[in-house]
């Protein structure tokens, strides 16, 4: 089945005012390959600049993080009201350095996706082993830990709702194709086996870790690599090239 690739310019905590508004600037100016869903992910202080400066319909905003309640006392997080009522409908969630960093559980993960997607967000959800894990040959029973978690909160048509994110924890260049196809297949056979097939065949799984305008081409060409969850690299201008890479 045909998906459309799906790539995301994560900001991660990087850029002023300036330097994203000329990121912005670059893609409003750009011809953009229309087979191609892009999402970018500003640091949430710049998020309602960043949509206001964005021309490009084909392009969407959407935060680095959530929090699983609306609206209250809590204090420095994130609302899904506050995004819809900033014309914001994605986050992402999970990345491994929320993993690593902050400490966030599969099971908090969980919570926040089922939430986010209740409230009419879209979620990329991330997903990955460690470099210890990886290197015990655990790296598919890691994944799976962290799909059974989510799917305890969702049903099959929040499945839909999301884009899985793979991204090997740590890895410093980016994991060969081969490897790469065979994490990606796993979760996919996973979804097939433990959600449904339509779910399996219809969800976009993106990879991330050290995605460049070098090696994108090759990684789009794998079977089950959908797009692209891009760090360093969308903060420069070769994030088009990324975009236009199957052009
Ligand atoms: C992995 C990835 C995307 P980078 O964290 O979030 O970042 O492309 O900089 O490795």
């Amino acid at each position: 089945m045909a998906r459309k690739l799906f790539i995301t310019g994560n900001f991660k905590m990087n850029g002023t005012k300036e330097s994203l508004k000329t990121i912005v600037k670059g893609l409003n100016e750009a011809k953009l390959d229309s087979n191609v869903e892009v999402v970018i992910a500003p640091p949430a202080p710049y998020l309602q600049l960043v949509r206001s400066e964005l021309k490009q319909d084909t392009v969407a905003v959407s935060a680095q993080n959530v929090y699983d309640k609306l609206n209250g006392a809590y204090t420095g997080e994130i609302s899904v009201a506050h995004l819809k009522d900033s014309g914001i409908n994605w986050t992402i969630l999970g990345h491994t350095e929320r993993r690593t960093l902050l400490g966030e559980t599969d099971e908090v993960i969980a919570s926040k996706v089922k939430f986010a997607i209740d409230s009419g967000v879209n979620v990329i959800w991330c997903c990955g082993e460690l470099p210890e894990e990886r290197e015990k040959g655990n790296t598919v029973a890691v994944v799976e830990r962290q799909l059974s978690a989510l799917a305890t909160t969702l049903t099959p048509d929040d499945w839909l709702k999301m884009v899985i994110a793979y991204e090997p924890i740590g890895a410093s260049k980016v994991a060969p194709v081969e490897q790469a196809q065979n994490v990606h297949a796993a979760i996919r056979k996973w979804l097939s086996a433990n959600v449904s097939k339509a779910v399996a065949d219809a969800t976009r799984i993106i990879h991330g870790g050290s995605v460049n305008s070098k090696n994108c081409r090759n990684l789009a060409e794998a079977q089950d690599i959908d797009g692209f969850l891009v760090g360093a690299a969308s903060l420069k201008p070769e994030f088009i090239d990324i975009i236009n890479s199957c052009l």
